[in-house]
């Protein structure tokens, strides 16, 4: 008997590219559970008697990434919690530490999709993080200071994986650089297109 795995996308782009954005949109029409990576690791650090927060309030300042186990255990229990089939994982993998600790737990118990790049240019991405923070979002992250950290972790350490899987085909771009009903728009397509 063939067990029905769950079925990941992933959902990766640039600091303020609006994966999240586009994730709540992807969830409301398609019915995919959207699991922030982010958003998990901000919940950890304010759960009380986390022995975890001080650690991930300083990697998120300081656009540094959370050792695998602590962001794989998270987002292992959230599937497991949903009782759901369907995820998109927005935010993960960004370094290799990620995927091979993503491959060592949970790529036997979960089958890839594809992966969902936004494609959008630094400036842009800047200048809606920094307008983000001044509209009051309370994350400790949306500064210029840790926004061109944010970005040298992209560049150096996320790009890489992101390039290791178009060389398996499993790559879907977006351009991510206009308003979210254009941007979602060419999700809907590449939605709607999906093999059977
Ligand atoms: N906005 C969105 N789309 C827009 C559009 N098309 N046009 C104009 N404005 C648009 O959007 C960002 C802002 O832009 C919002 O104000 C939105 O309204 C507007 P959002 O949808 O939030 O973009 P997103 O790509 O999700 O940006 P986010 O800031 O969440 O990206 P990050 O990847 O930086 O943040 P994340 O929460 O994933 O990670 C934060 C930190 O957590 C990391 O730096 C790291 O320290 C840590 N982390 C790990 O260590 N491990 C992980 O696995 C994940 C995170
Ligand atoms: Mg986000």
């Amino acid at each position: 008997i063939t067990k029905m795995l769950p079925e990941v996308v992933f959902v990766l782009g640039a600091p303020g590219a609006g994966k999240g954005t586009q994730c709540s949109l992807i969830s409301k029409e398609f019915g995919f559970v959207h699991l922030s990576a982010g958003d998990l690791l901000r919940e950890e650090r304010q759960r009380p008697g986390s022995e975890y927060g001080e650690m991930i309030e300083e990697k998120i300042r300081n656009g540094e990434i959370v050792p695998v186990e602590v962001t794989c255990s998270l987002i292992h229990k959230a599937i497991q919690n949903s009782g759901q089939t369907r995820f998109l994982i927005d935010g993960f993998p960004r370094n290799k530490d990620n995927l091979e600790g993503w491959e060592r737990v949970m790529s036997d118990k979960t089958k890839l999709l594809f992966v969902l790049f936004f494609e959008c240019s630094r400036d842009i991405c800047t200048e809606r993080c920094l307008k983000r923070g001044a509209a009051g979002s309370g994350r400790s992250d949306d500064n210029m200071e840790s926004l061109k950290k944010r970005f040298n972790t992209y560049i150096n350490d996320t790009m890489p994986i992101i390039n290791y899987y178009d060389k398996q085909g499993l790559v879907r771009r977006i351009n991510a650089e206009v308003a979210p009903e254009e941007v979602f728009k060419d999700v809907k397509n590449l939605y709607n297109n999906l093999p059977k």
